[in-house]
């Protein structure tokens, strides 16, 4: 635990702990603790997300990297979803762009296009050439962020280069043990005089967020709502449905036709699955 900038080794009180869930207390809550170590009290949280399992944050840093592992963009989506869902603002870092060709960027920044239509900012960066870190310093500083992102695209290694008070071990430093180093906590790191920036563990699978029923999955595509005519169905989820407004949209390339195909994917998913028991 922080206080005044001071650092204090705080275990949780029984009672807090005797209540089984694991989002008791969470990295980034803001606590009251007695001089003795206790941590007495959880104060309300602004935000709360669940994968990364992180509260009280600005940003959530969604990282990639262009190559090596290669972009999955089904999972960059679903980390999309999450952080709609939970509102909290997405930054998108492609990293490693050191290793790409330059017609390898530009597809990767054309399937990306519909982050600019969204307004959620994407930096492309590379940690070992040094291209695009200062940006995002900028960007995020006296910010709380907390990265997110598969494992081995080199979240660790950018949090050692936006800062130098926290050395995180990463798949590099530990390439010549046995094995490979793949960060295991959560950390929060003081960042610059207000922020704090947050390590995780890389995820291999993420999970689709507790979306209710079909009007609120809609509603974390903002891009649907730019049709100036309407569908004919009222009720249109655009999917088979004739005189769709927002097919024309994919049509004329207005919606990304990725952004399309996720969204039909998903809908089926949750329509097959969780949505059937409330909506029969
Ligand atoms: N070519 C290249 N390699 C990089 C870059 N950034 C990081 N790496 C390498 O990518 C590997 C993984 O880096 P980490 O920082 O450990 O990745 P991570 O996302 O923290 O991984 P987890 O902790 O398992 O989630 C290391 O070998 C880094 O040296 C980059 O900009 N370019
Ligand atoms: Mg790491
Ligand atoms: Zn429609």
């Amino acid at each position: 635990m922080e206080s005044r900038g001071q650092l204090y080794q705080c275990r949780l009180r029984g009672i807090l702990k005797r209540s089984e869930k694991k989002d008791n207390c969470v990295v980034g809550d803001v606590v009251e603790f007695s001089p003795e170590g206790a941590i007495d009290s959880i104060c309300n949280r602004r935000n709360i997300l669940e994968r990364p399992l992180v509260a009280n944050i600005d940003y959530i840093l969604i990282q990639f990297a262009g190559k090596n592992p290669a972009l999955d963009y089904e999972k960059l989506n679903i980390l999309l979803l999450n952080s709609f869902y939970y509102r909290i603002t997405p930054i998108i870092l492609i990293n490693k762009i050191d290793l790409l060709e330059q017609d390898e960027l530009d597809t990767i920044q054309k399937k990306l296009r519909f982050l600019d239509d969204l307004k959620i900012k994407v930096f492309y960066i590379s940690r070992d050439q040094n291209i695009g870190i200062e940006d995002v310093k900028q960007y995020i500083k006296g910010a709380t962020s907390a990265f997110g992102g598969p494992s081995g695209v080199g979240k660790s290694s950018v949090v050692n280069v936006l800062q130098s008070r926290i050395h995180m071990e990463t798949g590099e430093t530990s390439r010549k043990l046995l094995g490979k180093h793949t960060t295991k906590e959560t950390r929060l790191i003081p960042f610059d005089e207000n922020g704090y920036i947050i390590d995780t563990p890389g995820f291999s699978s993420v999970d689709i967020p507790d979306i209710p029923d079909a009007g609120t999955l809609l509603s974390l595509f903002p891009e649907f709502l730019k049709a100036k005519t309407p569908c004919r169905f009222a009720d249109c989820k655009h999917l088979e449905e004739p005189g769709c407004a927002v097919k024309k949209l994919v049509e004329t390339g207005e919606v990304s036709p990725l952004r399309y195909d996720f969204y039909k994917r998903i809908y089926r998913e949750l329509s097959g699955t969780r949505w059937n028991k409330y909506e029969k």
